[in-house]
């Protein structure tokens, strides 16, 4: 885990040196708890003003996933309770670490325990395909391989990052048979697919999951086959703003993503556009596993009820 300054994890965020929904979130509760024991405030609300104002600029770094300002919200949202509370500076400063260690905790805790809910859904004998690189899903695929069960994973490319290469190593790596494959080839594979597991970025009170771009043609192709789609995410990836009727914000990248810079000169006039994200609409999912038990998509809305009772005194921005 890192122990940058706020700035320096602003940036990881940006340049994608720091990514992956759950690591981002974690990286920012990280860097609010380095910034709280070595601010130099002489008051406790000094000190909150400075961390709100950092909690804003990491909330900046990258606009889709949810689990960023989830994180930053569940550490401000104690603190300025702790200052409710008229606490010294000592007192909140011990507050604002408990907190940012609580999210830490409980953020790594869920993925384990998705990891363990998400492994029953794999049995022997599958093929079971993945996109991108999220630890959730790697977690489901990794408990299972740890349970004996024998199955086989696909991994899309996942361009342009190529995060898919970063998944197959990890899990070719732990002795599980992995295969790589272009995106574009999803529909060829998938009448061998037995499962789809994927991650998520932030999840709408409808059900609808905001993932890597290209997971929403998987789910359409795994409809289109009767393939089980299912979503792995902690619940820190439910979007408190959608219960508003707010709409996920779809980050769009810089197109040297996707052609170089050199290319583009050449060949002027060419628009292009490199969105990050992607929307799959509820029904083409059958689960979505968390750490507090799995939902059908529909059924998402009574736990983010319960999550956020008032969501409209949730600042999400
Ligand atoms: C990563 C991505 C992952 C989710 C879930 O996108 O889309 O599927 O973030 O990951 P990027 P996790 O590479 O652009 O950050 O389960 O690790 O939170």
């Amino acid at each position: 885990m890192t122990s940058d300054t706020v700035d320096d994890t602003y940036l990881k965020i940006r340049s994608m040196e720091i990514r992956g929904a759950g690591r981002i979130a974690r990286a920012a509760a990280e860097a609010l708890k380095k910034r709280a024991l070595e601010a130099s405030a002489s008051t406790a609300p000094e000190l909150f003003r400075e961390l709100a104002s950092d909690g804003q600029r990491l909330k900046e770094a990258r606009p889709t996933a949810v689990s960023l300002p989830n994180s930053v919200n569940f550490v401000l949202t104690g603190a300025s309770k702790g200052l409710e509370r008229g606490l010294s500076l000592g007192e909140f400063r011990e507050l604002v670490v408990r907190l940012c260690d609580e999210f830490i905790e409980r953020s790594t805790n869920a993925v384990a325990v998705i990891g363990e809910i998400g492994s029953r859904r794999i049995v022997d004998g599958d093929i079971v395909l993945t996109h991108c690189n999220s630890e959730a899903a790697i977690h489901v695929l990794l408990t299972a391989h740890n349970q004996n069960k024998a199955f086989k994973v696909i991994v899309t490319e996942t361009r342009p990052r190529y995060q898919g290469r970063i998944t197959s190593a990890i899990l070719a790596k732990e002795g599980i048979d992995v295969t790589l494959i272009p995106d574009s080839a999803c529909r060829l594979y998938m009448h061998e697919v037995d499962k789809v597991v994927v991650g998520a970025d932030a999840i709408a009170s409808n059900g609808a999951v905001v993932n890597k771009i290209g997971t929403s043609t998987i789910a359409l192709v795994a409809h289109e086959t009767r393939t089980r789609f299912y979503v792995a995410a902690e619940t820190y990836k439910l979007s408190p703003k959608t219960l508003l009727g707010e709409l996920v914000e779809i980050e769009e990248r810089s197109p040297y993503e996707v052609v170089s810079e050199r290319w583009l000169k050449k060949n002027r006039g060419i628009k292009v556009r490199n969105p990050a994200f992607d929307v799959t609409p509820a029904e083409y999912i059958d689960l979505i596993i968390t750490e507090q038990g799995v939902f059908p998509p529909q059924g998402i809305v009574f736990l983010m009820k319960e999550l956020y009772p008032e969501p409209s005194k949730v600042d999400w921005r």
